[in-house]
């Protein structure tokens, strides 16, 4: 049987495409879960004149975007921080805690401890926020485990929400997060032992999509992730790196020889990093969430990436040590009123630059032809609302893989 033919007509199209064009009197024409075709009203394709009432949805002139993604999260974790929170509010800092073995390594106990289970039911509300928020794809990361099998248990609960959400999951390695007390001043060795055997049996699985490093004097050296990197690559996995969140380490630099995916933070890059990432391709993915909720000062070198022509993303970092946030139009806010981002690059940083950083610019990220049917209906007057507003959520409707999403609407 043919796939079902969908007419979405009477809409404000934000494309997002390479053009990021705006359609004011636009429609969308999707073929099972990919778009067909979009383009101004006026010029439909005449077979969308031969559709059924039933297939024909009026979007009442409202702007449609593609369905969001919100491209580095940690949101499979359990317990919270907030005692660490209220610690950095009376003048401790990330750095001093995370020495004490806080920080990262307080998540992992409580992730070790969680059953899948557990880690599910606390993970799925935050999940659940995002997906009303308009995201359509999340990427998210292993790293509060620590050990083979609790990254792999961190990693199928991933998976499983996936499954159970309207979601499309991206699945990141993350166990160069921080190191494990097993490994206590064995760096070297527990790297050895995530090439040599984490790597290949969760790739084996099916549980990897990319290899990340955080790249830290508080975490990985630089020739601990190239090891990483050359390790990802032999088996044909994409790469990404935390870098230069809290200082210049060189990530950067080494990510774009690796030709990642993206990097990510940046606050301590400069215009060599951003020349380089735009070199390679690379994506810089800016998190002004762990900036504010860091209480940052330094700022990611946008003026930099803007001239070097460096692709830039803007994601939530849902975790719960830096970024407890799980609002990624929040995220949009932060980026321009904190980086300076103007309201289209926050736009194309949770769309056709968020792709991008996930290695699905392809298919995901924008309103063009080929791409899945996956859009956002705003009750806004200008896509410029979407990072506007702070702590409004003007999400009309979800359409995911050519299907409205049963939402409860949350406007009149
Ligand atoms: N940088 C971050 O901001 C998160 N991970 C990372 O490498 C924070 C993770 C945490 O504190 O739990
Ligand atoms: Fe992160």
């Amino acid at each position: 049987m043919p796939e079902p033919l969908k007419l979405w007509r009477n809409a404000k199209l934000a494309t997002c495409d390479e053009r990021a064009r705006c359609l004011e009197r636009g429609a969308l024409l999707t073929r099972g879960a990919r778009i067909e075709w979009v383009g101004d009203e006026a010029a439909l394709p005449a077979a969308a004149a031969a559709l059924a009432p039933a297939q024909v949805h009026d979007l009442e002139g409202a702007w449609v975007t593609p369905g969001l993604i919100d491209c580095h999260t940690h949101l499979v974790f359990a317990g919270t921080r907030a005692a660490e929170y209220a610690q950095r509010l009376r003048g401790r800092s990330y750095e001093e805690i995370a020495r004490s073995g806080g920080g990262i390594l307080a998540t992992m106990r409580a992730v070790r401890a969680a059953s899948a289970a557990q880690l599910f039911d606390e993970s799925a509300p935050r999940l659940a926020a995002l997906l009303a928020e308009g995201v359509t794809t999340i990427e998210i990361k292993s790293g509060y485990g620590l050990t083979l099998a609790d990254e792999a248990k961190m990693l199928r609960v991933a998976r499983e929400l996936g499954r159970a959400f309207p979601v499309t999951v991206r699945t990141t390695l993350l166990a160069a997060h921080t190191l494990p007390p097993e490994y206590a001043g064995r760096p070297d060795a527990y790297i050895d032992d995530i090439v040599r055997e984490w790597l290949p049996a969760l790739k084996a699985e099916g549980l990897v999509d990319a290899v990340d490093v955080f790249c830290e004097r508080i975490a990985f050296s630089v020739d601990q992730a190239q090891r990483l990197f050359v390790a990802a690559g032999a088996l044909g996995l994409p790469v990404k790196a935390h870098a230069e969140q809290l200082s210049n380490q060189g990530a950067s630099l080494l990510a774009a020889r690796h030709r990642a995916l993206s990097s990510d933070h940046l606050e301590y890059a400069g215009a060599a990093e951003a020349a380089a990432l735009a070199a390679a391709g690379s994506v810089a993915v800016l998190l002004p969430v762990a900036f504010y909720c860091l209480g940052d000062s330094q700022r990611p070198p946008i003026q930099a990436l803007r001239a070097a022509n460096t692709a830039l993303a803007v994601a939530s970092d849902c975790n719960p040590g830096s970024a407890p946030g799980t609002s990624l139009l929040l995220a949009m806010s932060m980026a321009t009123r904190l980086f300076g981002l103007t309201s289209e690059e926050a736009l194309l940083g949770v769309t056709r630059h968020a792709a991008q950083a996930l290695g699905l610019g392809a298919e995901r990220g924008s309103l063009a032809a080929g791409q899945a049917a996956d859009f956002v209906v705003w009750n806004v007057r200008s896509p410029e609302e979407l990072g506007y507003w702070i702590g409004f959520n003007p999400r009309r409707s979800v359409i995911r893989a050519a299907e409205v999403q049963r939402w409860p609407n949350t406007n009149p």
